[in-house]
C-alpha cells in the first residue's frame, strides 16, 4: 500500500522528469526509416523519457551529422539511438565522434530484408563500438528500453517503471491461453 505522501513524491518525480532536457536523440538516414524508428519513439514516450528526433543521412548530409555528433553532448544528450537502412554506417560514423553510447537499429532493406544494414551495423571494428539491435520494428523497441535501462542507473523512478514494464510482460505470458 502507498501512503498518500509516497504516491505524492512519486508524482513530483515524474512531473520533474517530464521538464528535463531531451536525453536521447533518435536519428534516421531518412524519412523512410520512421515507420521503424517511429517504435523506438513510443515507448521513450510511455516511459516520459524526452528526446529528439531528427533525419541525418550519413551520404546526403555528412556535415550534418559531424556537427551533430560533436554537439551532442554539450546539448546534454546522453544515449544517441540511431537507424539507418542503405546507408548502414551513420551509426558507426556517430559512434566515432562522440563518447556517448550509440544503439544501432538496422532498418529493413530490399536487399536480404536488412540483413546487409545489421551487418554494417553490427561489424564494427574494435575500438569505437554500437551496440546493435535487431533488424526492424523489435529492434527500434529494445533499442529504447536499452536507452531507458542506462537512464535507469541514475533515475530510480525510471527503474520502477522498467521493474513493472517487464512483470507486465511475464503476466501477459501467464494469462496466455491455447483454446
Ligand atoms: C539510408 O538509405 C536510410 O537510412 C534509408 O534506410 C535508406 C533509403 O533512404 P531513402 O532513399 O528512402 O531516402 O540513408
Amino acid at each position: 500500500m502507498i501512503s498518500n505522501k509516497k504516491k505524492e513524491s512519486s508524482k513530483a518525480a515524474i512531473l520533474k522528469r517530464v521538464k528535463v532536457n531531451p536525453e536521447v536523440a533518435v536519428i534516421m538516414g531518412s524519412k523512410s526509416d520512421w515507420i521503424i524508428m517511429k517504435e523506438a519513439t513510443l515507448i521513450l514516450k510511455k516511459f516520459n523519457v524526452n528526446f529528439i528526433t531528427k533525419i541525418i543521412s550519413a551520404h546526403r548530409t555528412p556535415q550534418l551529422m559531424c556537427d551533430f555528433a560533436k554537439n551532442a553532448e554539450k546539448k546534454e544528450m546522453k544515449i544517441i539511438i540511431a537507424g539507418a537502412g542503405g546507408s548502414a554506417h551513420l551509426p558507426g560514423m556517430v559512434a566515432s565522434m562522440t563518447i556517448l553510447p550509440v544503439l544501432g537499429v538496422p532498418i529493413p532493406t530490399s536487399f536480404n530484408s536488412g540483413l546487409d544494414s545489421l551487418l554494417s551495423i553490427v561489424q564494427m571494428p574494435k575500438g569505437i563500438p554500437v551496440s546493435t539491435f535487431a533488424v526492424g520494428k523489435s529492434g527500434a523497441i529494445n533499442a529504447a528500453l536499452n536507452a531507458i535501462s542506462i537512464l535507469a542507473l541514475n533515475d530510480a523512478l525510471l527503474k520502477k517503471s522498467l521493474t513493472k514494464y517487464r512483470e507486465d510482460l511475464s503476466n501477459s505470458v501467464l494469462r496466455m491461453k491455447i483454446t
